[in-house]
């Protein structure tokens, strides 16, 4: 991984200070200066500022090295660059998400040092990551663009709605990148209004089979982005606490995991495990006829039943879980009465199931209400990729 220096940090002594700078030392001035070459240096810095800042935003769209590797100083001109640095980085940052919300992918250098970004962010989360109420939970995805605009249109904007993804963005569908990358990009905006966790497909072995390799080689005809994904994908939480009450993970409970702080300890910073808590986490299912704990008929986690969900809860004093990575056709699905729920959001999965999706809205006190959506109408679709891709479906 390549060293990467906040600019943030440094963007302190400002243009403002250069300016007071200049006025303390004005009484040491030498003979020959008059106010006249005070407002010359004045307004020869206002015009280099705004210089820069046109600069940056116009250049912004052609391919160019990341700006990060640019900075290894701190003089004060340095710092006036920083400043400059982090408005343009902010309004290149909504022009990117401006793009990807009409479907249109980032140059393969913008990924990368948006990802950075991103790593930065996610590498100081908790394996069990707290979030506030009001927030609307979503379930999978698999890269289905359209119908997670027609959830936004549904649950309204990010920042407006805060949100928490339960995984499994990518895979299946046909717009896996800028799936990840719109979610990716808002993380990095508002870090406080969006919490990403790890689903299943998040993992280098399965998007090799899936479907998101091969639409990175096929967009960008190298797989340097699917790279910078799924090193990224090693950073995303694994749960998230919602006001200490509600249990979010993507796939279900482990065998090996009782307490949250069993899962706190886990160091995540891995490809998904073939087996153990963090990879049960991710790959179990809740099943009515399974008593204790079952084999998975998926080859990974396990079939829990509603007894360890009972204790599971009690012991960690929470009302119940909210998971997705099963599809259901009516978007979502309470089970052991009311203990843990299956939030849905890929309607239509595959483009052939015929479901409906749902997210869970939950307000300041708890109240839950969920908004069932139907897939995007086939004429609001980008036409899709000229070859039909494999036949991975199902
Ligand atoms: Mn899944």
């Amino acid at each position: 991984m390549e060293t990467f220096v906040d600019v943030s940090v440094c963007a302190v002594p400002t243009w403002t200070a250069v300016m007071i700078n200049l006025l303390i030392r004005w009484s040491w001035r030498p003979r020959w200066i008059g106010a006249r070459h005070f407002w010359f240096a004045f307004i020869a810095l206002s015009a280099f500022s705004v210089c820069r800042r046109l600069w940056f935003s116009r250049s912004s769209k052609a391919e160019k090295p990341s700006t990060y590797d640019e900075v290894d100083s701190t003089s004060a001109v340095v710092d006036l660059r920083f400043e400059v640095f982090e408005s343009a980085k902010m309004a290149d940052l909504d022009r990117q998400i401006e793009q990807l919300k009409r479907c249109e992918p980032l140059t393969e250098s913008e990924v990368k040092s948006l990802c950075l970004k991103a790593m930065e962010i996610l590498v100081e989360e908790s394996n069990v990551q707290r979030v506030d109420a009001p927030v609307t939970i979503c379930g999978d995805i698999h890269g289905q663009f359209y119908d997670m605009k027609e959830l936004f249109k549904v649950g309204g904007d990010c920042p407006k709605t805060n949100y928490l993804f339960l995984g499994d963005f990518v895979d299946r569908g046909f717009y896996s990148i800028e799936t990840f990358l719109l979610l990716l990009a808002l993380k990095v905006r508002y870090p406080d209004r969006i919490t990403l966790i790890r689903g299943n497909h998040e993992s280098r072995q399965i998007t090799q089979v899936y479907g998101f390799y091969d639409e990175c080689l096929r967009k960008y005809g190298s797989v340097n982005v699917w790279r910078y994904c799924t090193d990224i994908f090693d950073y995303l939480s694994l749960s998230a606490l919602i006001e200490n009450k509600i249990f979010s993970v993507h796939g279900g409970l482990s065998p090996a995991i009782s307490t949250l702080d069993q899962i706190r300890t886990i160091d995540r910073k891995q490809e998904v495990p073939h087996d153990g808590g963090m990879c049960d986490l991710m790959w179990s299912d809740p099943e009515d006829v399974v008593d204790g704990w079952g084999l998975s008929p998926r080859g990974a986690g396990f079939l829990f039943g509603s007894s360890v969900v009972t204790s599971f809860n009690h012991s960690n004093n929470i009302d119940y879980i909210c998971r997705a990575h099963q599809l259901v056709m009516e978007g979502y699905k309470w089970m052991f009465n009311n203990q843990i729920v299956t939030v849905w959001s890929a309607p239509n999965y595959c483009y052939r199931c015929g479901n409906v999706a749902a997210i869970l809205e939950l307000n300041e006190n708890l109240e839950k209400q969920f908004r069932v959506f139907e897939a995007a109408p086939q004429e609001s679709r980008g036409a899709p990729v000229k070859k039909p891709p494999p036949d991975y479906f199902l």
